[in-house]
């Protein structure tokens, strides 16, 4: 099969001084506070601060993925790897989600409706074979995060090309990002290609710069 040309164009500059300052964050352990906090009756992690706009969080590198040039991937560990056209992508049965999310940086947002493919539609294409454990992630932008196969396929996992009934925006990850609501946003990968099964773990972009591996806001679990 030929290679295709999968390079697109982006804006902007990765922001040196803004990776170089979360990555401080982390090694002061900044913004811990370890308050106990329990899901099942409090809404807000601790530590978050609640807003109601939704700011932009990337590297400063915004690609401009066009609709044609667009494709999904999933391969690695699996029986059938999947390679999604847009229009692929959007025959797909669709689900719709309403969720929180929780940036690391401190705030969080309530009842984000998304609409796209649940994450364990598409793996369950993909067959995954018996000692897949993990999922690597690698996005347009070249960013890179990593969490358990296990995580993915949760039920409130999704492959969003919608937000409040409108296609999600290219500074948000359009045409479509992962949305993963119950680890700390930078766990949801914008402008997402390719998803690879793997044995071991393969830390990202961020769990090599001193985030967590895991990521859960309910145990703070920002810095590892
Ligand atoms: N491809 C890509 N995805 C990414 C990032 C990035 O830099 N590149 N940043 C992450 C971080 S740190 C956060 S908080 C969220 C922010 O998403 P938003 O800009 O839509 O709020 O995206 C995550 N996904
Ligand atoms: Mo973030």
């Amino acid at each position: 099969m030929a290679e295709e040309d999968e390079t697109v164009p982006v804006t902007g500059r990765i922001r040196d001084k803004l990776v170089e300052t979360k990555q401080a964050w982390a090694r002061d352990g900044r913004l811990l506070t370890g308050t106990q906090l329990d899901p099942s009756r409090d809404r807000l992690p601790p530590g978050q601060t609640l807003v109601k706009d939704w700011p932009v969080l990337d590297l400063g590198v915004q690609p401009d993925v066009s609709p044609d040039k667009w494709r999904l991937r999933v391969e690695g560990l699996v029986q059938a790897p999947v390679r999604l056209t847009l229009p692929e992508f959007m025959a797909l049965p669709q689900t719709e989600l309403v969720n929180d999310i929780h940036c690391v940086t401190q705030w969080s947002r309530y009842n984000n409706h998304w609409q796209g493919v649940r994450a364990k539609d598409l793996i369950a294409m993909a067959r995954p074979k018996e000692e897949a454990r993990f999922v690597s992630f690698t996005s347009y932008d070249g960013y890179t995060t990593n969490v358990p196969l296990s995580e993915f396929v949760a039920d409130e996992v999704l492959l969003a090309h919608s937000w409040e009934g409108a296609p999600l925006t290219r500074q948000h990850g359009g045409p479509v990002r992962v949305v993963l609501p119950r680890l700390y946003f930078w766990k949801s990968p914008k402008w997402v290609t390719r998803i690879e099964l793997l044995r071991d773990d393969r830390p990202g972009f961020w769990e090599v710069r001193g985030y967590h591996n895991n990521g859960d806001p309910w145990a703070e679990e920002r810095y590892g």
